[in-house]
């Protein structure tokens, strides 16, 4: 591919700022230096500057899943299932050609996080090719409720090393639903999972972990009777499960 002076410049800025990548700031995940609005850390923790880093690259898992697993002492943040959220972005990183992001939702500690919301394929880009910062969507009416669910955002990055990216934020919900059943969070590019190559133009590189992503179903936290882990993801996505639309 030939480069033209925009791209080239944006090479430059990308070298520049090489540990500046993408990361949530509201709701605030934890210890996030850029949030919004973030709870007290929790005792024994540092604020991370290092906020918007993957947690996997080139192989090497360089944090747990969340990048922290102490969760925010109190919630940042109380939704209502079935209300409206707005999760903003970091205006400041490097959006990697978009990618494949998914927001989703644990009620076991982080065992197993249930998605809520996705964007495959040109995630932090509108169809005009415009960035976007700001995602809108409504909370499924029937998530469980819970005094400590978690809300993650993960990436997998369409351009450049290879890496996987998850914020998460400790979130109140107020719902009446037992359980609820989505698509498990699909990962990627993060040891133990499968990995897929840079897109190179291909946003389809990838989808079929998505669209074959096994379907769990999560309990309200009272109730633990159907525990499921994040541990079963295939090694290769099996063809039998119907693919899981966007609404
Ligand atoms: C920040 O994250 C990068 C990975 O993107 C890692 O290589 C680097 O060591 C981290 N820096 C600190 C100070 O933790
Ligand atoms: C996101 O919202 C902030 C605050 O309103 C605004 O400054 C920013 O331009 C928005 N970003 C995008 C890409 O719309
Ligand atoms: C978050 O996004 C919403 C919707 O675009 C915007 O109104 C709000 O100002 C944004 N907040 C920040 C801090 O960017
Ligand atoms: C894009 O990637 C998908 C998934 O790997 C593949 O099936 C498809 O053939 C690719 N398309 C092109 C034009 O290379
Ligand atoms: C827990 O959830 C399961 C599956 O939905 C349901 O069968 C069971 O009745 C629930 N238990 C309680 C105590 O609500
Ligand atoms: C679910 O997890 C809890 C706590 O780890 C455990 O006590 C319980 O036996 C598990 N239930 C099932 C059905 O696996
Ligand atoms: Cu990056």
């Amino acid at each position: 591919m030939r480069l033209g002076f925009r791209q080239l410049t944006a090479l430059m800025v990308m070298a520049a700022s090489a540990w500046t990548h993408m990361s949530m700031i509201s709701p605030c995940p934890r210890y996030n230096s850029k949030g919004i609005d973030c709870p007290a850390l929790p005792p024994g923790e540092a604020i991370d500057y290092n906020e918007s880093s993957p947690i996997a690259s080139s192989g090497v898992a360089l944090q747990p899943f969340c990048k922290y697993t102490t969760p925010w002492p109190t919630p940042a943040a109380q939704w209502t299932a079935g209300q409206s959220i707005t999760i903003n972005f970091s205006t400041y990183g490097s959006e990697h050609n978009g990618g494949m992001c998914e927001w989703s939702l644990s009620y076991d500690g982080g065992k197993s996080f249930v998605v809520i919301n996705r964007v495959l394929g040109r995630c932090f880009y509108d169809a005009q090719n415009n960035y976007v910062f700001n995602y809108t969507f409504t909370l499924p009416a029937n998530v469980p409720g819970s005094d400590s669910a978690i809300f993650a955002w993960s990436w997998v990055n369409a351009m450049g090393n290879r890496e996987f990216y998850m914020n998460c934020a400790d979130v109140v919900i107020k719902g009446t639903s037992e359980s609820f059943s989505g698509p498990q969070m699909t990962i990627l590019n993060y040891p133990g999972y499968p990995s897929v190559p840079e897109f190179m133009g291909n946003y389809s590189t990838g989808l079929a972990y998505y669209n074959n992503a096994p379907t769990i179903t999560v309990f309200a936290k009272a109730n633990q009777t159907g525990n499921s882990t994040i541990t079963t993801m295939p090694a290769d996505p099996p063809q039998s499960s119907p693919p899981y639309t966007m609404t």
